[in-house]
């Protein structure tokens, strides 16, 4: 025996069937690396740390998870919940002006998600180039008025990333959003592979794929997601729902009853500011959708 594998902390770049890619903590050399078999029920996701050992033969096997810091979990279609990473601070809520066209419901749900999450949240807007300026001047006023960092970006054109990044410095963001908005052109622009997963699994010719990737960055790290066709905060009641659309905040204690939901009490601030201008139309929209959809 040659020197003593010992295990050493790194982090999950990205995930693929039973294996997943990793650096060692201090680098950003990819490592493939398999995960030791009485531990293969732990699940990774981009993000994680974990602490690794590097084999004599190049191989690297995972020992364990480190307890995650945070981890964003979202429900899918079926019900299930599924985890999209680990031990991030924030997320970059792409969404595109148009093609495909602005998702208001799921942007106010993924911020509804950060809010109550304690997350911080940025949208960044594409496709400019692509909508009507009506339009786009719509939809930055909406959300810079609600006090939201706000960014119109063209991540083809590269035009926007230095905003980003100064956005983004020394955080560990999820970029999240629906297929097609420009969130993969986004991680490219700012050096990310896409190829990382095209890599044979250990040299032994078999294909994995990836679930999503990380790119170290500006003193943080930038996550790319797959796009979601949907996002779900889980069963919520109302109550916390409202706690997620920031502007409701100045009314909450207001309305005639005290657990007032919003949707249709008489004497309900809520509803009287969306009628006098005070809340968009928009939001209390997503807001209803969200509830409707709840467990009261
Ligand atoms: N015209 C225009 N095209 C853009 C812009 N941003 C991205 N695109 C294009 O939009 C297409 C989709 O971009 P992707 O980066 O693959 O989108 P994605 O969000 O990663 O999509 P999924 O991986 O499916 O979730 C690409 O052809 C990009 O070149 C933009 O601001 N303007
Ligand atoms: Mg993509
Ligand atoms: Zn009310």
């Amino acid at each position: 025996m040659r020197d003593a594998a010992v295990a050493r902390p790194a982090r999950v770049v990205s995930v693929g069937r039973n294996a997943v890619w990793l650096a060692f903590e201090g680098s950003d050399e990819l490592h493939f690396a398999s995960i030791r078999k009485q531990q293969e029920r732990i699940s990774l996701v981009p993000g994680d740390m974990v602490q690794a050992v590097p084999m004599d033969d190049e191989r690297v096997v995972v020992d364990r998870r480190e307890p995650r810091t945070f981890a964003l979990e979202r429900r899918t279609a079926g019900g299930r919940t599924k985890t999209m990473a680990a031990n991030v601070d924030g997320i970059a809520i792409v969404a595109a002006f148009a093609q495909p066209s602005f998702h208001a419901a799921m942007v106010d749900e993924l911020l509804a998600f950060a809010e109550i999450h304690d997350l911080k949240a940025r949208l960044l807007l594409t496709k400019a180039d692509l909508a009507s300026s009506q339009d786009v001047e719509r939809i930055l006023a909406l959300y810079g008025r609600l006090g939201y960092v706000v960014l119109s970006i063209n991540p083809r054109a590269r035009a926007g990333l230095d905003e980003v990044e100064r956005e983004l410095r020394g955080h560990q963001t999820l970029l999240i959003g629906q297929s097609g908005v420009g969130k993969s052109s986004l991680f490219r622009a700012f050096g990310g592979s896409a190829t990382v997963g095209e890599v044979s699994a250990g040299g032994r010719g078999r294909q994995t794929t990836t679930s999503g990737r990380l790119h170290y960055f500006a003193d943080g790290f930038i996550i790319d997601s797959p796009g979601v066709g949907e996002f779900e905060l889980r069963d919520l009641p109302w109550s916390e729902v409202a706690y997620g659309f920031i502007e409701f905040q100045p009314y909450f204690g207001k309305c005639r009853f005290t657990d007032c939901s919003h949707r249709s009490e008489p004497g309900c601030a809520i509803r009287a500011a969306v009628d006098s201008g005070d809340i968009s139309p928009s939001r209390f929209e997503s807001y209803l959708s969200m509830v409707g959809r709840g467990k009261s």
